[in-house]
């Protein structure tokens, strides 16, 4: 009887196995699982091998196993699925760590590419083309349906399509290869400006800490001078110069007024002669008018009287360069006006025929001798006025070459702060968005288009005209997780861990937050919007394709571009 039994199990085994098309392993069973498929006579479960069973058992339609392994090519274990609702007998029978050992029902595709079908979708009546072209996962014929094998023609599709998308691969991968170049430069652009800046800060200090000295020299100088008070500092010959340029200006302003009179008066009258003398050609003088005729006579009388010389160009000329700005015609009143030489000039002329050595010690008599009678109260201390008018020119010449140098310092410091900032920014993997910045990429997408520029800022601009509100700026890039069907034309973001960039604090939305926008970066050979959604009031999510966070073959975990699965 055992014999019999045996030899049953055998034929049974071989339909199985045959039935699978394999020749070696049971129908449904990948070649990465044959492995557990071996043993003629039995099959131990593969999660749980101390349960054994006979090879009969196998795609017995019965499911057997905890873990569904002996139903490789039936859906007699589908209910096993975590997409399946599992029953209270389900968990009683395998604990709650339910999981199917194998990933599907395995369809060869020959012609195509291999792939698992989920097993609920096994010997259910539809032909299931997309993941099992060679119809193999309908094998029972189900209400007689029968799926013919259409491997050839999708997968020649397939390739074809798969053609394109390597090509566009490749030229997505050379542009981030161009755009990880740019970045370099650019990083270098500033490490380099960052150098020089060092040793313009060190010019600049030395010249603050020299000008400083400077300030602090010519105070102490300015100091010792003997001062007089500011009416006394013009003179005489300053009074009479400021006097003769207030003349000056007047006469000129009047002989400007009057040659715009003349010029006026002299247009009037040309005009009126030209009226005249049409008046005198085309009167009629058959036509018997006293009063005309007799205009016509004094017309003609003062028409034959000499009128004097013609206007002369010359005179004219001569006019233009008198009203002419003094200083045009080579006449300085400030040179005038400040022509006034000091005693303590006086007096450093004479030091400058002394020795050198007696010199000195004259200079720093006199002005010792000069801050005695200050600190006394015998004579004003003119240097430590801080009105404009007590400062000597001196003295705010020395400040204002101060205070510039001073801004140029701290205009070099504020700019290293500002480029050792930006080298510690994040601008992606490769520091690839270095390349993008500020570059805009915008489409249509109901009433509105929308703008998104790199590192920078999201707009959206009514298409019926207004202007662009603001859907936030700029904050930081993140991660994020996506789980999207990637459509036929690869411009989708797939699945896997992307790059986003984070926007916030747009215009305010009426009745809700500032606007923010999250985008969320996916590979492609352009820079493209592909899809807006406002997922809450004035909370958007931008889909975009871009070149820079295509995955660079072999340059895979941290620091490539984060890709897609497919492009
Ligand atoms: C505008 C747009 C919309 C937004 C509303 C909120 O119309 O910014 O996206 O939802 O304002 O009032």
């Amino acid at each position: 009887m055992r014999g019999v039994a045996t030899l049953l199990c055998l034929e049974y085994a071989a339909t199985v196995y045959a039935a699978s098309g394999e020749g070696s392993r049971p129908r449904g069973v990948g070649p990465e699982f044959a492995k557990f498929y071996k043993d003629a006579s039995t099959f131990s479960c593969i999660s749980s091998p101390s349960v054994k069973l006979p090879i009969s058992r196998i795609n017995d339609d019965y499911c057997d196993c905890p873990d569904g392994s002996d139903e490789p090519g039936t859906s007699a274990c589908s209910h096993l699925s975590p997409l399946s609702p599992h029953t209270p007998v389900d968990q009683a029978s395998a604990g709650s760590n339910i999981t199917l050992a194998l990933p599907g029902f395995y369809c060869k595709n020959k012609g195509h590419v291999p792939t698992y079908v989920p097993f609920t979708n096994v010997n259910d009546g539809i032909c299931d083309y997309e993941l099992c072209c060679d119809g193999s996962e309908e094998w029972d014929h189900v209400g007689g349906v029968k799926c013919e094998d259409r491997c050839q023609q999708i997968g020649k599709e397939f390739r074809k399509l798969d053609e394109a998308r390597q090509k566009s691969l490749g030229n997505a991968g050379r542009k981030r290869k161009e755009l990880v170049a740019e970045a370099g430069r650019l990083r270098k652009e500033v490490e380099d400006r960052l150098q020089s800046l060092g040793t313009e800060i060190e010019g600049s200090e030395m010249k603050v800490r020299q000008l400083e000295g400077e300030l602090t020299e010519v105070e102490r100088r300015e100091k010792g001078k003997v001062v007089r008070g500011a009416v006394q500092k013009v003179g005489k010959m300053g009074v009479l110069v400021g006097l003769a340029k207030q003349r000056t200006d007047e006469l000129r302003e009047t002989l400007e007024r009057v040659r715009q009179e003349r010029d006026s008066s002299r247009s009037r009258l040309q005009e009126l002669e030209g009226v005249l003398s049409t008046f005198k050609e085309e009167y009629n003088p058959n036509f018997n008018d006293e009063g005309v005729k007799r205009a016509v006579r004094a017309w003609e009388d003062y028409a034959a009287r000499d009128k004097g010389s013609e206007p002369d160009a010359a005179h004219d000329r001569d006019l233009d360069a008198i009203t002419q700005p003094d200083k045009d015609n080579g006449l300085d009143w400030a040179e005038y006006e400040s022509e006034d030489e000091s005693e303590t000039d006086v007096l450093y002329a004479f030091e400058n025929y002394l020795p050198s050595s007696l010199r000195g010690w004259l200079d720093q008599k006199l002005r010792d001798l000069r801050l005695t009678l200050i600190d006394s109260g015998i004579l004003a201390d003119s240097g430590s006025s801080s009105s404009a008018a007590g400062e000597s020119k001196a003295v705010s010449e020395a400040k204002t070459r101060l205070d510039s140098a001073r801004k140029d310092l701290e205009g070099h410091r504020k700019s290293l702060t500002e480029h050792n900032e930006d080298l510690e920014k994040d601008f992606g993997p490769d520091d690839i968005f270095r390349a993008l910045k500020g570059q805009c990429i915008s489409t249509d997408s109901g009433e509105y288009t929308y703008e998104f520029c790199f590192l920078d800022k999201t707009t959206q601009k009514p298409k019926k005209g207004g202007g662009h509100t603001n859907m936030g700026n700029f904050v930081r890039i993140e991660r994020v997780y996506v789980d999207d069907d990637l459509p036929p034309d690869g411009k989708g973001l797939g699945s896997g861990e992307r790059i986003a960039m984070k926007h916030e604090g747009g215009q305010h939305c009426w009745n809700g937050p500032n606007r923010s926008t999250t985008v969320i970066l996916a590979c492609a050979e352009e820079g493209e919007v592909w899809r807006i959604m406002e997922e809450e009031k004035c909370v958007y999510r931008m889909e975009v394709g871009t070149p820079a966070v295509c995955e660079v073959l072999g340059l895979g975990g941290k620091g490539a571009g984060v890709g897609r699965d497919e492009l």
